[in-house]
């Protein structure tokens, strides 16, 4: 057998095992979620015909031709009754693209379409696009929002890093063919995480925004805000209000932004998001949840304090250690809810849930307090209640809780 057979061979079946496998929950948890053994995406499970060159005459130590380095970050919709992830796909030479996975179940045997996505260019072209965000919008289109970064025109002789990221748009029925719009227009000198609302606001397209000072950094910018635009052909925002504040010691406290669309439910829209945090070993990127009002969309009415979901075991480690980051959601029919998120920008995986869980942990999770104290007290509290229901015999024994004297 020559190398490349040998090589073909192994590869194809290691795919193929990788495929096929059925993704297992993992124990009891938070109970807010289930999460997964396996992620839903990795650099693995693209085409072997996207990476290698087929033709032993070309290729005969059947080498990769075009290395996929990770997949992660994926926006998501249900379309024709099938679960449909735009993924983020980085290739060895760090540009990263667009490609759709599609899936019966939502949890696994995830099969990219044969070609990445196609995305159209404005006429200043992009360098990087990445992050996706899809909203089913009132208007009938289905939105694809995600950052497009270039080369700072302003960055020093010598500087190759500074970069200025803003917000591309793009619209689609199918996710076959795209009509890219203009770069939306805002204040900010900045733009990522910009999601698009599924609702007219005031008859007017609304946008959940970052403002931010630097590529890297907030600055004095930060916070999820939310800006109108008359139009989304040319969409031009005057004015950015924040309704999710950066906070001082809080897990949101470097910076945050906009996971997926909202979802709207009977008590308000239910919001995912990323907080992110600086630590000694860099920064740590949490997902949390809040809701707005369904009558003023820019009025916080729950926020649970700290993390819904932050990385756990390989989760924490990849190319961008310690990050969770949610750019897709999908709520079936039934209520179930399909949160896809990335693992330190290296792969993707599925948690799924209920709206009325979500609903739960929303309105019945204490909201920050901001300091050691109020934190030890909601604690107290809790534990308060739980004992005075013990002791009024609501639950076997108090013994069977290991309850000191
Ligand atoms: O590397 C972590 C994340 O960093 C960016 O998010 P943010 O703008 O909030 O810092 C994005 O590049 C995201 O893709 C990435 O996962």
């Amino acid at each position: 057998m020559t190398v490349f057979e040998e090589r073909l061979q192994r590869i194809k079946s290691e795919k193929e095992r990788l495929t096929g496998t059925r993704n297992e929950k993992l124990g009891s948890g938070d109970g807010f979620c289930e999460r997964y053994k396996l992620p839903v995406l990795t650099a693995a499970h693209v085409p072997l015909f996207w990476e290698y060159d087929l033709n032993p005459a070309s290729n005969p130590y059947f080498m990769k031709r075009f290395g996929i380095n990770a997949v992660f970050n994926a926006g998501a919709i249900r379309l024709g009754g099938k679960y449909l992830l735009v993924v983020r796909v980085e290739g060895y030479d760090r540009k990263s693209f667009f490609a759709v996975a599609e899936s019966d179940t939502g949890m696994d045997g995830f099969q990219f379409w044969k070609y990445p996505l196609e995305m159209p260019e404005t006429t200043e072209p992009d360098v990087n696009i990445y992050d996706m965000r899809l909203t089913a919008h009132e208007d009938g289109w289905i939105y694809g929002l995600f950052c497009t970064e270039r080369k700072d025109p302003a960055a020093a002789p010598g500087n190759e890093s500074q970069a200025v990221a803003q917000c591309g748009i793009a619209r689609t029925h199918d996710l076959h063919t795209w009509e890219r719009l203009a770069d939306l227009q805002t204040p900010s000198p900045q733009q990522r995480n910009v999601v698009l609302h599924p609702e007219f606001i005031d008859g007017q397209y609304a946008f959940y925004t970052r403002p931010q000072d630097s590529f890297i950094e907030a600055g004095r910018g930060g916070g999820i805000a939310l800006g109108l635009a008359p139009c989304i052909e040319n969409a031009q925002i005057t004015r950015e209000t924040v309704i999710d504040a950066r906070k001082y010691h809080t897990v949101y406290e470097s910076k945050n932004g906009q996971g997926p669309a909202p979802i709207k439910t009977r008590l308000g829209w239910l919001h995912l998001a990323h907080g992110v945090r600086h630590t000694a070993a860099g920064l740590r990127y949490v997902l949390y949840l809040f809701m707005t009002d369904l009558a003023d969309p820019a009025k916080v009415i729950y926020k649970p304090a700290g993390y819904f979901l932050a990385p756990e075991g390989i989760e924490r480690v990849g190319d961008v250690s310690n990050v969770v980051f949610s750019n897709g959601w999908i709520v079936d029919d039934n209520g179930a809810v399909f949160i896809y998120y990335g693992s330190s920008d290296t792969r993707l995986h599925v948690a799924t849930t209920t709206v009325e869980r979500l609903l739960d942990y929303i309105t019945r999770t204490p909201p920050e307090s901001f300091n050691s104290l109020s934190s030890r007290n909601t604690l107290s509290g809790l534990i308060d209640r739980n004992l005075a229901f013990l002791s009024a015999g609501h639950m076997e024994s108090s013994t069977a809780f290991n309850i000191p004297r």
